[in-house]
C-alpha cells in the first residue's frame, strides 16, 4: 500500500432520509482515524470536508431525492480524489451516506484499466430511479457506476461506465430488492450473500475475492458500508438489517486484504452518530482501519 494517504471527509446525508450521517466524517475522525493510521508510519493528509449544498427544505419524497445535491457534492469529491491520486497518494473516503460512491468511483476508475471494487454491505445498491423502491441515491451507486440510472449520475465527471460488472464483488449481502437480484443475475455480478458467509466462512470467500479480483483488475476500491456488519455491533446505521457480518469475520476479511496488498482506495459510509451508542460503529470502523492498513503486519 502506498504511504502517502489523503483523507477525504464527505458529510453527505442527502442521498438517504435520515439525518445524523452527515456527522460520520468527524465521528471517525473522533474515534482516532488518524492517530491509528500514524502510527503505522502513514504520512496522512486531512483534506478536511467536502461542503454539502444543503438546501432549506430536504426532500422527503420524489424518485431522485436531492439530485442537484447529490451531483454537486460527487463531482466536488471525483475531482479532489482524482488530483490526489494524481499526486501519487492512497484516498481515503469518510462519508456520509453510500452515495458518495459516484464520486469517489468517477474520481478513481479513471486511473485503472480494470478497476475492481469491492463492496461490504448488507445492500447491493444496485437500484436505478425505476427499481429503487425508495428514491434514496444511496441505494443506487453501484447501478450507476456500471452506467445504470439517471443520465445526470451515470454522466458524472464526464465518462461513463466507471466499472465493469465482472470485476465487482458484493460481501455481505442480505437484504436485495427484486430489480437488484434481476441485475446481479443479468450482469453475473459476483456476489457472496450471506448465506455463502455462513457455508464457506470467510477465510474462503475472502481468498476467492482476492485471486479472482487478482487475476482481472490493476486495482481494487473498498467501499464498507457499515451495516454489512451486523447492527448489534454496528448499531450506528440508518438502514440496519439482521444477520450481518460480525466484528471477527470483518476484522479477518481486513487482515487478508491486508496481506494481499491489492486494495488501491477506501471509502467508509454510512456510519451514522446519531444512531449510535457512544460512537460504537465509528471506533469498530476504525478498528477494521487500523487491520487493512496493516496493523498485524507491523
Ligand atoms: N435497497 C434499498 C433502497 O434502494 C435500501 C438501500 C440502503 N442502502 C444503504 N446503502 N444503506 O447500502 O432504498
Ligand atoms: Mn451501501
Ligand atoms: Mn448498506
Ligand atoms: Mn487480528
Amino acid at each position: 500500500m502506498k504511504n502517502k494517504i489523503s483523507l477525504i471527509g464527505v458529510p453527505m446525508d442527502l442521498g438517504q432520509s435520515r439525518r445524523g450521517v452527515d456527522m460520520g466524517p468527524s465521528a471517525i475522525r473522533y474515534a482516532g482515524a488518524i492517530e491509528r493510521l500514524q502510527t503505522l508510519e502513514y504520512d496522512i493528509h486531512d483534506l478536511g470536508d467536502i461542503p454539502i449544498n444543503r438546501p432549506g427544505k430536504i426532500e422527503d419524497d420524489g424518485k431522485l431525492k436531492n439530485l442537484e445535491q447529490v451531483i454537486e457534492a460527487n463531482e466536488t469529491l471525483a475531482k479532489m480524489v482524482d488530483e490526489e491520486i494524481q499526486k501519487g497518494a492512497f484516498p481515503l473516503i469518510l462519508g456520509g451516506d453510500h452515495s458518495i460512491a459516484i464520486g469517489s468511483l468517477a474520481g478513481i476508475s479513471k486511473h485503472y484499466k480494470n478497476l475492481g471494487v469491492i463492496w461490504y454491505d448488507a445492500h447491493g445498491d444496485l437500484n436505478t430511479s425505476e427499481t429503487s423502491p425508495s428514491g434514496n441515491i444511496h441505494g443506487m451507486p453501484l447501478a450507476v457506476s456500471l452506467g445504470l440510472g439517471h443520465e445526470k449520475l451515470t454522466n458524472l465527471y464526464n465518462y461513463t461506465p466507471k466499472v465493469k460488472p465482472e470485476n465487482i464483488v458484493i460481501i455481505g449481502a442480505r437484504s436485495l430488492d427484486p430489480g437488484e437480484r434481476e441485475l446481479i443475475r443479468e450482469k453475473g455480478i459476483k456476489v457472496y450473500t450471506m448465506h455463502e458467509i455462513d457455508r464457506m466462512g470467510m477465510s474462503a470467500v475472502m481468498e476467492e475475492t482476492i485471486s479472482y479480483l487478482r487475476e482481472r483488475t490493476d486495482g481494487v476500491h473498498l467501499s464498507l458500508d457499515l451495516d454489512g456488519l451486523d447492527p448489534t455491533e454496528a448499531p450506528g446505521v440508518g438502514t440496519p438489517v439482521l444477520g450481518g457480518m460480525t466484528y471477527r469475520e470483518s476484522h479477518l476479511a481486513m487482515e487478508m486484504l491486508s496481506e494481499s496488498d491489492i486494495i488501491t482506495s477506501l471509502e467508509v459510509v454510512e456510519v451514522n452518530p446519531i444512531l449510535d451508542e457512544k460512537n460504537k460503529t465509528a471506533t469498530l470502523a476504525v478498528g477494521l482501519m487500523g487491520s487493512l492498513f496493516g496493523e498485524k503486519l507491523k
